[in-house]
């Protein structure tokens, strides 16, 4: 069905001209790609266009200008549409040094090669790799969910930061999302924590064109999101026409005017506009087909013979809209920095740091040290006055759990850090509540806003937040997710509560950096190494029980080693070589002396590794891993209470994995150790028969 045309759109000025180059360039980029999706931002240029030329603060010249206005694509199918704009406002690149590039973010050859290997046109919005994109999106709700991460960072930087003469923060944060992202719960999670904080610097647009994949939304969603987002506390307005230019100009004026709440602006809109598929699910997933294209560029009272067409004035408007605006904002904003950074010259250096995401000069400094204790603690605990020492010296460290700080005792008690809430925005405790999803991309928006987040909760509720969690490493952006019950060690609490898989599905993402110490100062040389990432994220993975304070004066090895991911704790005995290599993690490594004792007793030479980190020991040369695990020891164990997927590629063909083969049940930890064969009897039982097979083999 083809609408009747409208007005507001089809006269030719500057406005409408406008809008309609991004539709043609969007059908364009779909039709010759012959893939995409290109409907949904065929519905939506007219509100997209609206927000950059006559309301966001951003400047093309600069998009990594620390005040700009945030604009996150979360119906990131519609990527045709933010390529568009970025190359019709002429936004440059920025190198990963930070540095502004002369070349365009997006150039016409970007467009025309739209999703295909190296164009800057990806099939949806890539962080760190088109800049211009504030955040990777595409899984819907996550950039609903990371814009109130930003939000949050907004209000926290203008709590530090701004005085009564310098208003250095005061940014807004947009996020344009369709019907899948207010169908996925994140969106809900985020949505309620946002009104409850009055997130008043954050607006979502929701484009409501009530289609999805499989059609109509009557068949799935029926409920009344206007209502949802009030009864969420928001200010909710409504475009009952998304060609209405001057409609959608006064809801995001009533966005501007709300200083209390969050606000949703619902848009009445028609995926596929003008072409022969508006209003269908057919205008997803697929090109329209050159006839189509033809006929909706007629209707859109554009040459219809021409494709990638920017007509005359279209790139002079933007760069006299938006350019200008943001070229303003941002040069005065140079100036308030300037005078800044003279009165207040240790603050302007945090935010210059913060900016390209490094520490305070001798931050390390802090990093605690740990006496040997046989009792020991916990390593949630010796974590938790590790993170307080860190952040102690790294002001813009902030974060929180999803209502479990108590027990995974990621609680900042550091003077002044106090609970981010609506009438204190300077707290650095957030309380997510119980909303591990939007928890951990609320703290991916908070990274992308440069400051230092982490979040956390029991391991075994992380599944719950690995859409996020996934995301914050294909960004490359520092989040620490802090994971405490790590295990069986759980006890009483039983199966539900104790991880088994989450190990092995955590260490198989790619850029994730999975830490699991063994003993307090193993902590502390995890968080010296993850502290300083620039550009990866990292899990923490601590654990509920307390664990023995190693003596490492008594001939074993250095903590430091965590930073090379494994290193030998113990050797064999007698300085000769090892008979067998026993390979641990955690908790597990305290077993495994405890097994390497009872072999040696029986004349087994055998050498204890303690492996925190697998993917920095895989990072490490040749020779070192060589050291390490000797190829021509073959009889190796390794001991992990957690699934044995991935174990076999540091044991081999002459090794074993004493690990976890079920779920597993609820019962004191000592129970539980013999139950599933976590004693020193059975790991040294098991380190005897390979050793018997390797000589077998020899
Ligand atoms: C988490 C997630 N599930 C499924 C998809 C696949 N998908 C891409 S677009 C889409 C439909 C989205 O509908 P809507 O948000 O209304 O966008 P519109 O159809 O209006 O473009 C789906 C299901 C996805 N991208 N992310
Ligand atoms: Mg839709």
């Amino acid at each position: 069905m083809t609408a009747t045309p409208n007005p507001a759109v089809t006269t030719p000025d500057l406005d409408a001209l406008s809008v309609n180059t991004i539709r043609g360039l969007c059908m364009d980029a779909v039709q010759k790609a012959n893939s995409g999706h290109p409907g949904t931002p065929m519905g939506i240029a007219p509100v997209a266009y609206t927000l950059w030329q006559r309301f966001l603060r951003f400047d093309p010249a600069d998009p990594i200008w620390p005040n700009r206005d945030r604009f996150v694509l979360s119906e990131g199918h519609a990527s045709a549409l933010l390529w568009s704009l970025l190359h019709l406002t002429g936004v440059r690149a920025v190198d990963p040094d930070y540095e502004i590039l002369g070349s365009p973010a997006v150039s016409m050859d970007d467009l025309k090669s739209f999703r295909q290997l190296g164009s800057h046109c990806p099939g949806h919005p890539e962080y760190r790799w088109t800049s211009g994109v504030e955040a990777t999106t595409g899984p819907l709700g996550q950039g609903v969910a990371n814009s109130v991460g930003m939000a949050i960072a907004g209000k926290w930087l203008a709590a530090r930061y701004n005085n009564d003469d310098h208003a250095l923060f005061d940014y807004n944060v947009y996020a344009l999302a369709g019907d899948g992202c207010m169908m996925e719960g994140i969106s809900s999670e985020a949505a309620s924590l946002a009104g409850h904080l009055k997130l008043s610097n954050l607006c979502w647009i929701y484009d409501s064109n009530r289609v999805t994949i499989e059609g109509h939304t009557d068949i799935a969603f029926t409920e009344d999101v206007a209502a949802r987002f009030m009864a969420y506390g928001w200010n909710v307005t409504t475009v009952a026409d998304v060609n209405d230019l001057d409609a959608v100009q006064r809801g995001l004026h009533s966005f501007l005017a709300e200083h209390e709440r969050p606000t949703l602006m619902l848009v009445h809109s028609h995926i596929g506009y003008g072409s022969p598929v508006e209003d269908s699910p057919s205008a997803h997933g697929e090109p329209l087909g050159a006839d189509a294209v033809r006929a909706t560029k007629r209707f859109l009272g554009m040459p219809e013979d021409q494709d990638f067409y920017v007509p005359d004035g279209v790139y002079d408007h933007f760069s006299a809209g938006i350019g200008q605006r943001g070229r303003d904002a941002r040069t005065a904003w140079e100036e308030t920095f300037k005078a800044y950074r003279g009165a207040y010259p240790e603050l302007a250096g945090e935010i210059e740091r913060m900016q390209h995401r490094t520490l305070p000069d001798g931050w390390e400094a802090a990093l605690p040290e740990f006496q040997p204790d046989a009792r020991g603690l916990a390593t949630r605990d010796s974590s938790a006055r590790v993170l307080n020492a860190v952040a102690g010296s790294v002001p813009w460290l902030l974060g929180g759990s999803a209502d479990l700080t108590p027990s995974t005792r990621t609680r900042l008690s550091v003077p002044g850090a106090g609970d981010f809430q609506a009438d204190d925005r300077s707290g650095r405790n957030l309380h997510f509540g119980i909303r591990e999803h939007a928890a951990a991309a609320m703290a991916n928006g908070l990274a992308l806003s440069k400051l230092r987040p982490f979040w956390s909760t029991f391991l075994t509720f992380s599944d719950y937040a690995r859409g996020a969690i996934r995301l914050s490493a294909l960004m490359e952006i520092p989040v620490l997710h802090i994971f405490t019950h790590d295990s069986i060690g759980v006890g009483e609490d039983g199966p539900t509560h104790q991880p088994v898989e989450h190990l092995a599905s955590l260490r198989a993402m790619p850029g994730l950096l999975v830490f699991r110490p063994a003993d307090a100062n193993e902590v502390s040389q995890t968080w010296r190494v993850v502290a300083s990432l620039h550009r990866e994220p990292a899990a923490l993975v601590l654990t509920r029980q307390a664990l023995p304070t190693l003596d490492r004066s008594a001939g074993l090895g250095p903590a430091s080693g965590v930073a090379r991911g494994a290193y030998v704790l113990a050797e064999a005995g007698g300085g000769r070589a090892p008979d067998v290599i026993l390979l641990a993690t955690g908790s597990e490594v305290h077993l495994a002396l405890a097994a390497r004792d009872e072999l040696e007793a029986d004349g087994i030479g055998a050498r204890v590794v303690s492996m925190p980190c697998w993917e920095l020991f895989d990072r490490q040369p040749l020779d070192y891993r060589e050291q390490v695990l000797p190829t021509a020891v073959k009889a190796r164990v390794a001991v992990e209470q957690a699934s044995t997927l991935g174990w076999d590629r540091y044991v081999g063909d002459g090794g074993a994995v004493v690990g976890m083969h079920t779920f597993g049940a609820s019962a004191p930890l000592k129970q539980l150790v013999t139950k599933f064969g976590f004693t020193p009897e059975q790991v040294s039982q098991v380190a005897r028969e390979r050793v018997a097979a390797a000589q077998a083999n020899n």
